[in-house]
């Protein structure tokens, strides 16, 4: 007799693991299918949390049940490591980035094997490394060439804590994703990626995506953002000029009475410029970068505006139209400039209201044009487009698609970045680097002052080169690149992480893309997913791998909470992965964590439940223990009583379930419920006397490989101790017997006044009563009584139930 040591077992099964290079996968082996399940890497902060045990848990039995099932599979792991609390940590304790990071990554990585998963660390990759930026940077090149990449002067988000800019993504509700504080305005001239160039394409295949969550599409669809409509122009009064404006509602054109315009556009500067109005909108441009552009998109938002002592022409009804600037015009949709319509849309109609402007309605109740000369009785979507016809004929206006989509800013003002590759030149401009001097490396004299520009400013070794073109003295990009984009391509290099020649191989990419399945946290359901998609497809316009979408299905799994709040270290509320593996061991933390909710959902912590699952695998462990003798005989299954054969159903129809659940719907709390189910049966069925040691030996091989992807350690071990040869995770998923399941049931023979009506199958230990039932709601039989008395159900068991009409 032996009891759980489960530090024991799972100590020595990670170093048996580990020898015997379990988990190394041979990605050229093409004699199974591939099988790519991928885990969304994690920032190594140097501890793992429970959202990173349920995250990894979930992988892992999908990555061990998928190999038991006859696939190659793909599973690695590693690193997105470069990013702010490395540099934080440099300013605040003086550890050079690269030292912190890598040491958090050792101490990570312990912990990601103390959970005994299966990853092939061969694959590993860690973004901050000079072996991984190098491709980074040789793809920034590659866009830059063909015009994906590219900079400009713009307002940009502001981080004055951070101390760097931010893409839209990156704003929270007005505030920054990192740290909360309130994003400010800024004019930097900055690189950009061309998300945009491909805004149809990745709105389009969204509907491609079968496996994605329907709300993980839906927010994609909404932050994509594509609108139907027109750009109307209309002359500017007394000046030779004209203002194009985007409108989705051209039909409502013979109520616009005013334009409103972007008060910080060049637009604005152009119309004021030697005029009175000059310092009118200075002035209010001033007040508008104190507001985020959130704010400004507000529903609540109090809208203000400066009549700036212009006016336009209305190309349909000829009418002068004054010109504003207003706080809820933005510059950098549509074409900053818009037609207010005070009688139809609830913003101008509030400004109008504040402002005494003119209000015309020109819908009716019924959607029915008025005010609106030749269109008047149309309807407004006929209207529309009569409106829009016109306009075209004229040479005022154009049918337009807009999307709300902006191209993607990735320069920051950081250190731990990958560098951007590009030199100044005073005579050639921006140059990029040649190929074969990347890795551009970062440089290790800078100062981390924690304020001001880029701390790779302070490195003069950094700063000074010479021009890639010219030959003469240049100066160095200073800025470092969104570590998102490190993010958006890591999947492919996994495939290939060895390559010293190209990021990767483009046959095998094309081979195991796309990820088959792809797990990780809801709250990169825009940035993170939509980046790496964009990614995907800017990839393949270069030819660089036949697909154009990276994860064919997504899970999205919910919180870990902890008295229904989120676990977080400011609410002091957190509990350690590492305390419960101590205290209980990994294969109750991931038994835990699998078995209290579908992976989907929110879980809630729970020591009971933590203590309950540790209960479990004891007993699992006890059986096991108990009755192992068993397996030193080879006895057939010779004449089967019913309870051997009732307990051979449920092993068989637990097998079943299983393989279902975990085949088709990530059911692993609903496997785990039935297992739980088998062991209680086999503990009832283990006293009889009669008991026949091979129903039991077939039973406990079947709990056995079942609880093996769960709780991995525990499944091996038992596996030995019956006394079987190599590692459980070797041999193929077992097939269950449909015969065994069906001795569960039972014919019966249903007759109407003696004459056989019908036969039903029910359960062969159907209680006597039971069969008078399920007889009785039968339909066919139903029919047969129609609306005759019955007078009498006679039940025979085993065989037959009469019914006796009149
Ligand atoms: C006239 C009008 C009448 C409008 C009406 C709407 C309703 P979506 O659907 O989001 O694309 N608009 C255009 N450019 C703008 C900008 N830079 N800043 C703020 N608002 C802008 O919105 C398109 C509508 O938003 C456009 O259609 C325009 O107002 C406004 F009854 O034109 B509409
Ligand atoms: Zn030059």
């Amino acid at each position: 007799m032996s009891f759980y040591n489960f530090k024991d077992i799972e100590k020595k099964w990670q170093k048996t693991w580990k020898e015997n290079g379990q988990y190394k996968m041979d990605i050229e082996d093409t004699s199974k299918p591939k099988y790519y399940c991928l885990e969304m890497f994690p920032y190594p902060s140097g501890k793992i949390h429970m959202g990173h045990v349920r995250n990894y848990s979930i992988g892992d039995v999908v990555a061990r049940f998928k190999k038991m099932e006859g696939y190659n599979v793909l599973h690695p792991m590693g690193w997105d490591s470069f990013g702010l609390p490395a540099e934080n940590a440099a300013i605040k304790n003086g550890i050079h980035p690269h030292k912190w990071t890598m040491a958090n990554i050792e101490e990570m990585k312990e912990q990601l094997n103390m959970l005994g998963l299966s990853y092939d660390w061969d694959k590993e990759v860690a973004t901050s490394t000079p072996e991984y930026y190098k491709w980074t940077q040789t793809i920034f090149l590659k866009f830059l060439e063909a015009g994906l990449a590219y900079k400009k002067n713009s307002y940009v988000n502001w981080c004055p804590s951070c101390e760097t800019v931010l893409a839209n993504e990156q704003v929270v509700q007005g505030e920054c994703e990192r740290c909360g504080s309130t994003v400010d305005k800024k004019e930097l001239e900055q690189w950009y990626f061309k998300t945009t160039e491909f805004s149809e394409e990745l709105l389009q295949d969204l509907d491609k995506l079968d496996g994605w969550p329907e709300k993980v599409k839906l927010m994609q669809k909404n932050w994509i953002g594509k609108s139907y409509g027109a750009n109307v122009t209309f002359k500017v009064e007394g000046m030779d000029k004209e203002i194009t404006v985007y409108t989705t509602r051209p039909d409502t054109i013979f109520g616009s009475t005013f334009m409103v315009i972007a008060p910080e556009s060049k637009l604005a500067k152009e119309l004021v410029k030697g005029t009175e109005y000059e310092s009118v909108v200075e002035e209010f441009e001033k007040k508008m970068h104190a507001m985020t552009e959130v704010e400004r998109e507000s529903a609540e938002l109090e809208k203000d505006g400066r009549f700036i002592g212009r006016e336009v022409i209305n190309p349909l009804t000829g009418k002068k139209m004054p010109i504003w600037i207003a706080n809820y015009v933005l510059a950098d949709y549509g074409t900053g400039a818009v037609m207010g319509v005070a009688a139809h849309d609830d913003r101008d109609n509030e400004f109008a209201k504040k402002f005494n402007l003119e209000i015309i309605p020109v819908i009716d109740e019924d959607d029915k044009m008025i005010n609106s000369g030749e269109f008047n009785g149309m309807n407004k979507d006929e209207a529309f487009n009569a409106i829009v016809e016109k306009l075209e004929e004229i040479g005022r206006g154009k049918k337009t698609t807009n999307y709300r989509l902006r191209d993607w800013l990735i320069s920051r003002q950081r250190y731990w970045g990958c560098p951007i590759p590009v030199v100044y030149c005073e005579d050639c401009g921006i140059v990029p680097v040649e190929e074969k001097d990347l890795p551009i490396l970062l440089p290790t004299d800078v100062k981390f002052t924690g304020r001001g520009e880029s701390p790779l400013t302070t490195s003069e070794t950094f700063k000074k080169c010479n021009c890639p073109k010219c030959g003469k003295p240049a100066r160095r990009e200073v800025d470092t690149i969104d570590t998102f984009i490190d993010s958006s391509w890591y999947f492919m290099r996994y495939i290939d992480s060895q390559n010293t020649e190209t990021p990767f191989r483009k046959d095998l990419v094309d081979k195991w893309l796309p990820v088959d399945q792809y797990i990780g946290g809801v709250e990169h359901a825009i940035l993170h997913l939509l980046y790496s998609r964009w990614f995907t497809k800017a990839l393949h316009k270069l030819g660089w791998t036949d697909h154009t979408e990276p994860f064919k299905n997504l899970l999205t799994q919910g919180m870990v909470l902890m008295d229904g709040k989120k676990m977080s270290k400011s609410k002091g509320n957190t509990i350690s992965p590492m305390e419960i593996i101590e205290e209980y061991g990994a294969d109750t933390a991931r038994l835990f964590i699998l078995f209290a909710a579908p992976p989907e959902r929110d879980l809630d912590w729970s020591d009971k439940g933590v203590e309950g699952c540790y209960k479990f695998l004891n007993r699992v462990y006890r059986l096991v223990d108990e009755l192992e003798d068993v397996f030193e005989n080879k006895s057939e299954f010779g004449e089967l009583t019913k309870a051997d054969k009732e307990l051979r159903a449920k092993a068989n129809s637990t097998l079943k379930k299983v393989t279902d659940d975990l085949s088709t719907k990530f059911g692993f709390n609903t496997a785990i419920a039935a297992l739980m189910e088998l062991v209680n049966d086999i503990y009832k069925y283990k006293e009889r006397d009669d008991r026949n040691d091979a129903v039991i030996r077939e039973a406990l091989e079947t709990i056995i490989v079942i609880v093996s992807p769960f709780a991995p350690h525990l499944g091996e071990e038992l596996w030995s101790k019956i006394g079987k040869e190599g590692s459980i995770f070797d041999i193929s998923w077992p097939k269950y017997d449909e015969d065994a399941i069906q001795l569960d049931e039972m014919e019966l023979i249903v007759q109407v006044n003696g004459k056989l009506r019908n036969k039903i199958m029910v359960a062969s230990d159907i209680s006597q009563e039971d069969m008078k039932t399920a007889a009785l709601e039968d339909e066919k039989i139903k029919d047969f009584i129609g609306d005759k008395n019955v007078v009498k159900v006679i039940a025979i068991p085993g065989k037959l139930v009469n019914i006796v009409i009149k």
